[in-house]
Parts: C-alpha cells; structure tokens; sequence
C-alpha cells in the first residue's frame, strides 16, 4: 500500500488570536482570555494567551491572579465561547475544502487525509494554499504537521508553532521520533510518562527496547500496545470523519449596508437550508447562533437557546428574525450574515416541513 498523508492542522493561540484580530490595539501586546466557572466569585483561568504572554510564562490552566502576577501588563480578556465556536465552524469549513476526509478533534484542530489529493514531493505547496486560505478566509494563522499517520502529524505541528508547518516523510519518521524523550510520545500524559521514567524509561528509544509483552503487563492491553507501536511511528487509524455538532452556512450581501431590510434580504432562505441539512440526518436543535461580520470584517455573534429540541421552519425564522432586528438596531454595518444551529439531538416529531 501506497504511504499515507495525513495532516494535523492546529489554530495558533486561537481564542486569543480571535480576539486579536477582533481588536487592532491588542496587537502586539501580551493577551490572555480567562474563562471563568460560572460559580459567583470564582477566579478565572487562563484559556488561551498569546506568543507575546508566554514569553513571561503565562501558559493555558494557569489562574488568571498568577498569570497577572507573572506579566502584570497582560491584558485579560473575559471568553465568548459562542463566538469562538462560530468561527470554529468557520475554519472547519475552509480546511474542509482541502479534503473530505477530515476529523474534527477539538475546537482548534483537525486531521485531514490529502493522501489522494497531493503527494510528499508537492506537500509544501498544498500546506501553503491550505494555510493561505485559511488566512484569508478567516484573517488567523494556523500550524500544520505532515507524516504517514495520525500520531506523526500531530506531533509535527506543534513544532514551528505559530504559523509554521513541519513535515516528516515515511522515510524520516524513525529519526523524528529518536529524538524525543518518552513523554513527548502522543499519547503519553503526565501519569504514564511518570510511569514510565520509574521504570528507567526516559526516550522514545528507551520505550523501543521494551518488549510488546512488557508493555502490556505494566499499562494492560490497549494502552501497552499502542505505546509499542507509536514508539516506533506505526499507526494505522483511520481519519473518519464524526457526526456534525452544529449545521451553518453563510451568506453575503451584495454590498456592505446598515439597512434591516438588506440584511433580512440576505439571510432569506438560510433557515430553510439549513434545517434540510438538519433534516437530512434526522435531527433537531436547541440553540441559534446568528453570525454577523461587519465592514471592518470583526465577527459578531447572537445565541438564544430554546426551552425545547425542535426542527420546526418557522420558530427558526421567527427567533431569527428577531434576533437580526435586535442586532441592527445597535447601528451596524453588515457584509455577511449566517445561522448556525446546534444542541443538536435527535428528532422530536415525525413530520416537519421537510417531510415530504
Ligand atoms: P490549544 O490548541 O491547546 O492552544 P492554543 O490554540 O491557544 O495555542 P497553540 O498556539 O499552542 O495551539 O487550545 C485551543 C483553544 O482551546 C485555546 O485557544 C483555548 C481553549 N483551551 C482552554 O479553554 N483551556 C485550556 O486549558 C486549553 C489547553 C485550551
Ligand atoms: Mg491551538
Ligand atoms: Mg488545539
């Protein structure tokens, strides 16, 4: 069988770069964006945080009181998760493009399997469009890591972080891995690193030189055998594609306009497309996100939750409807506009407009 080639394509900073790009006079400063608990009082901690914030050792996890302490200019900025996940959805569409074959595995990052699309000797070329049309389309930068599998992509990207790639041929896999240590192996967590260093094991070429056996005595079947393997860069799982989480499209005006009318003009037909997506696979919603990007290209988002799971045409439209109004009053000039529904579950009734 011909090599694999799967890429692993991971947001640089990404909430924080949204923010960014969302707010010029961030640009170049240390930014944080904290996430807080909902419960009263809690302190927040840092979710993401910009290259410029790292440099004093602000890091994802930390409390926002300490990060402080570490870089008192950072600038803290409270999260708006249902704006991230619109453009979420936005860059998976985009990378989308690059192939079907695609897995979603957190709200930054991707799999992609090119193997049919490109090849090792033109694969700078095609990371080079893919991360062009992600700048582009979306104004963020991303990182890529190339190899024959899952685990070597992954491992690849986070390597010339941020807006870098790196790619590892078939043929240079064994001498990537050889200059790791056993914790930086995908796969191996805090726990199992510690496991593994009181057993004398400290480099992935430590970890070669234990026997299948070994490995499944110490760690049981399923783990032991996949360090066995991914320490010497065999992995054969698949990149499958998942059921979707949220159903959106966008849409733009034929011109940027203040006006209600133009932006209901444009957005006419977008609930009906999207809930036969939705229909398609049988589903219902519960949330309605509305996606705004206005003439200076900054996104704006609007979520309303619903009491209840529904897949009915004409709540959407009203709730949109109203959504839109509220949204231009605010004074607005608008260049796309989109919908986007998830909470997703599975229908509630038999029969909805699209049962026919
Ligand atoms: P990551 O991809 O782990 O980190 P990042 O994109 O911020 O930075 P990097 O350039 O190193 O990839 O996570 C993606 C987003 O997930 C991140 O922007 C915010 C969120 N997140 C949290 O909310 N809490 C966390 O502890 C982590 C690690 C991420
Ligand atoms: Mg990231
Ligand atoms: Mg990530």
């Amino acid at each position: 069988m011909a090599d694999r080639i799967v890429l692993h394509v991971d947001m640089d900073y990404f909430f924080a770069q949204i923010e960014e790009r969302e707010d010029r006079a961030l640009s170049g400063i240390p930014v944080a964006v904290c996430i807080f608990s909902g419960r009263e009082n809690s302190l927040g901690a840092v979710g993401a945080c910009n290259y410029e914030a790292r440099r004093y050792g602000v890091k994802s996890g930390m409390a926002c009181s300490i990060a402080k302490k570490k870089c008192p200019e950072l600038r803290m900025i409270a999260a708006r998760k249902d704006h991230y996940l619109a453009v979420s959805e936005s860059v998976m569409e985009t990378i989308r493009g690059f192939s079907e074959q695609m897995e979603q595995v957190s709200v930054d990052e991707a799999y992609l399997d090119v193997s049919g699309k490109t090849t090792y000797p033109a694969l700078e070329g095609y990371i080079g469009s893919l991360k062009r049309a992600v700048l582009e389309s979306q104004r963020l930068t991303c990182s890529v890591g190339a190899g024959p599998n899952k685990i070597i992509a992954k491992m690849a990207s986070s390597i010339n972080k941020p807006d870098g790639h790196m790619i590892v041929l078939p043929s240079e896999v064994e001498g990537f891995l050889s200059g790791k240590s056993a914790s930086e192996l995908f796969g191996v967590g805090e726990k199992t690193a510690e496991r593994l260093d009181a057993m004398g094991v400290k480099t992935v070429i430590d970890l070669r030189r234990m026997s299948r056996e070994e490995l499944v005595n110490a760690f049981g079947n399923a783990k032991g055998a996949m360090l066995y393997w991914s320490s010497r860069g065999i992995d054969d799982s698949p990149v499958s594609p998942r059921k979707k989480e949220q159903y959106g499209r966008l849409r733009s005006l034929p011109r940027e306009s203040p006006l209600l009318a133009d932006v209901k003009l444009a957005f006419s037909g977008l609930p009906e497309d999207v809930l036969r997506l939705l229909a398609r696979d049988g589903r219902s919603f519960r949330k309605i996100t509305l996606i705004f990007v206005l003439n200076d290209m900054t996104m704006r988002t609007k979520t309303r939750t619903m009491a209840s799971p529904t897949s009915d045409v004409n709540t959407l439209k009203k709730t949109s409807d109203d959504m839109i109004s509220e949204f231009m009053s605010e004074g607005r000039i608008v260049r796309r506009v989109g919908l986007s529904v998830s909470g997703l579950s599975a229908p509630t009734g038999q029969r909805t407009l699209f049962d026919f």
